[in-house]
């Protein structure tokens, strides 16, 4: 059974005022800035409250989308990945990630042509989920692999199929447990896990996060919430409808390790 982390940092940044200008597919509406700042603020306080010690970057005003830290590196017990974003848009996002994890862990990164986002790494102990997704490729994922392999971990690849992120459909949430899709619940590589099936009206609440054995969860996923508070573990329920608009969620917004 996999042993659950405990974190002690986490790295997160700013959304700036042109964020809405960002990558979405959603057709949720306009984002507000005010709002998306207070809802950001309570994510960061909600992490400090759970123990880590955060450190809050500035934005970046040529990456509306810099906000959505988890896509610009994987952080592991060993190593910090530095990816090679597989937005156009988004590659640079990175180099400002490096020298903040460049003081927490030896460095290494994944090249071109390799793509990778962290949204699509899914760390369960020491085994690494790596979606292949329209963001991660093939090589991008090998990379990683083979950086993975150097320290003993295990990994093995998903076909992320529709929706932008693995992680948008699968997370680990303690206790031997996936919180996935039905899609995914069925994938025999995930056949070793417990599981919470999603229901289909709440897929987005898959993106609920596990920081310290505490779980957060997104407002308004009552389903999902009451699932999960079988689990055992104190719920922290966050308001991130303008982090969803731009196609985000709760694991993007912060580097935890
Ligand atoms: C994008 O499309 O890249 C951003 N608007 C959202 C990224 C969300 N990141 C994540 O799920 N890890």
């Amino acid at each position: 059974m996999a042993q659950d982390d405990i974190f002690k940092y986490a790295i997160a940044r700013k959304p700036g005022p042109n964020f809405a200008d960002g990558l979405t597919t959603s057709d949720l509406g306009k984002p507000d800035f005010t709002l998306m700042t207070v809802q950001y603020e309570a994510y960061v306080r909600t992490l400090e409250a759970l123990d880590l010690e955060v450190t809050v970057l500035e934005p970046e005003p040529d990456f509306p989308d810099a906000h959505f830290v988890e896509d610009a590196a994987v952080v592991t017990p060993d190593i910090a990945v530095i990816t090679n974003p597989g937005a156009a848009a988004r590659q640079g996002e990175e180099k400002t990630i490096e020298p903040v994890l460049a003081a927490h862990r030896p460095i290494a990164r994944i090249e071109p042509p390799g793509t990778l986002d962290g949204g699509d790494v899914l760390m369960v102990g020491s085994h690494f989920f790596i979606g292949i997704s329209e963001r991660t490729n093939p090589q991008g994922a090998e990379q990683l692999g083979r950086i993975l392999d150097r320290f003993g971990s295990t990994w093995s690849p998903v076909d992320v199929g529709k929706g932008l992120h693995l992680k948008s459909g699968v997370n680990y949430v303690g206790r031997n447990t996936l919180l996935l899709t039905r899609a995914f619940s069925t994938l025999d590589v995930f056949a070793p896990y417990e599981k919470i099936v999603l229901d289909s009206q709440e897929v987005y609440a898959g993106n609920s996060l596990l920081v310290n054995d505490h779980l957060i969860v997104p407002e308004g996923f009552p389903d999902t919430q009451a699932k999960l508070e079988n689990l055992g573990y104190p719920i922290r329920v966050l308001d991130v409808s303008e982090v969803q608009k731009m196609d985000g969620g709760l694991t993007c917004l912060s580097l935890r390790f």
